[in-house]
């Protein structure tokens, strides 16, 4: 029953001090804004993994911002949803909680949570491809493209993680701490295919924890899962801030 496992997630919550949320593209779905994989999740006709990469930008960078370009516009137009509310707020239930995402939009920031680790870079920094400088840019749509850097005049390119190329250090160690240390694990809304930031959801169960996952569909780490909140975030999570806060 679908309320029982809302029972448990609040049970588990409950009992525990140290907790990790592990959001993806799916916990900005009700906002509007698509996830990657799945229907609709293609660009252009082609799979994130041929276009999201350093190849791609070097092919086409023009094409490749157009692309990040509408996705800056889309992301400014959205607000955030339950889901993002409720793990904004869980930052003052818990003694110690982290929150880690996979997504570039802002929108957990947007919501009030503090110290997000993006494990996946933002979409409101850009960096140059030349001498390296980076900033963060909130126009969209941006003026010219592709954007060109101040200093030296280089291209810049859009302040995300491509396939291929390696996450932030110091973002994978404090997930890694996190998630070691944590009695509850929250996966939500990630199709979990994607290392590293998948491998988070295995060292958590490894550790002992509790891995709670809530997204309509099985991810590919659903058999890591103690309990399975099976529906739209934005539903699922404000259930179980309730029987949180109801006692
Ligand atoms: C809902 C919902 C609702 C819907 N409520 N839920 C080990 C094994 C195999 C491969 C590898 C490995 N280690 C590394 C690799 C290679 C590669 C990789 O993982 N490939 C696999 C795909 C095979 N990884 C990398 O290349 C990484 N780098 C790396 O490993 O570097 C090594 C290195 C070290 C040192 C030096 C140099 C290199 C980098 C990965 C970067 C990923 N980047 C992207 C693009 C970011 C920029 C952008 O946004 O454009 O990140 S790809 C894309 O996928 C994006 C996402 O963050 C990521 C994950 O997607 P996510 O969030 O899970 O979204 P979806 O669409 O897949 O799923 C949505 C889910 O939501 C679904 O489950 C729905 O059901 C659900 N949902 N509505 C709740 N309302
Ligand atoms: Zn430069």
């Amino acid at each position: 029953m679908l309320q029982d496992d809302v029972g448990r997630a609040a049970e588990a919550l409950r009992a525990a001090s140290r907790v990790v949320a592990f959001t993806g593209a799916g916990v900005s779905a009700e906002s509007g804004l698509a996830t990657f994989r799945g229907a609709g999740g293609l660009w252009e006709g082609a799979r994130v993994e041929d276009v999201a990469s350093p190849d791609a930008f070097t092919a086409d960078p023009v094409r490749v911002w157009r692309f990040y370009d509408q996705r800056r516009a889309n992301a400014a137009k959205v607000r955030p949803n339950p889901a993002h509310m409720v793990l904004a707020a869980w930052q003052e239930r818990f003694s110690a909680f982290t929150l880690v995402t996979q997504n570039v939009d802002g929108l957990h920031q947007g919501a009030g949570s503090r110290g997000v680790v993006e494990l996946h870079g933002s979409l409101w920094r850009v960096r140059c491809t030349g001498c390296g400088r980076e900033r963060e840019d909130r126009t969209a749509p941006l003026p010219e493209l592709p954007p060109r850097c101040a200093a030296c005049g280089a291209i810049e390119r859009p302040g995300v993680v491509w396939f291929g190329e390696a996450l932030p250090a110091d973002g994978i160690v404090a997930a890694e701490a996190a998630v070691e240390a944590c009695e509850v694990l929250v996966v939500v809304g990630t199709s979990a295919v994607v290392y590293p930031a998948a491998g988070l959801v295995g060292v958590a169960a490894a550790a002992g924890a509790t891995v709670i996952e809530v997204n309509p569909e099985a991810s590919a780490l659903a058999h890591l899962a103690g309990v399975t909140l099976r529906g739209p975030a934005g539903a699922m999570l404000p259930q179980v801030d309730a029987l949180l806060v109801g006692g």
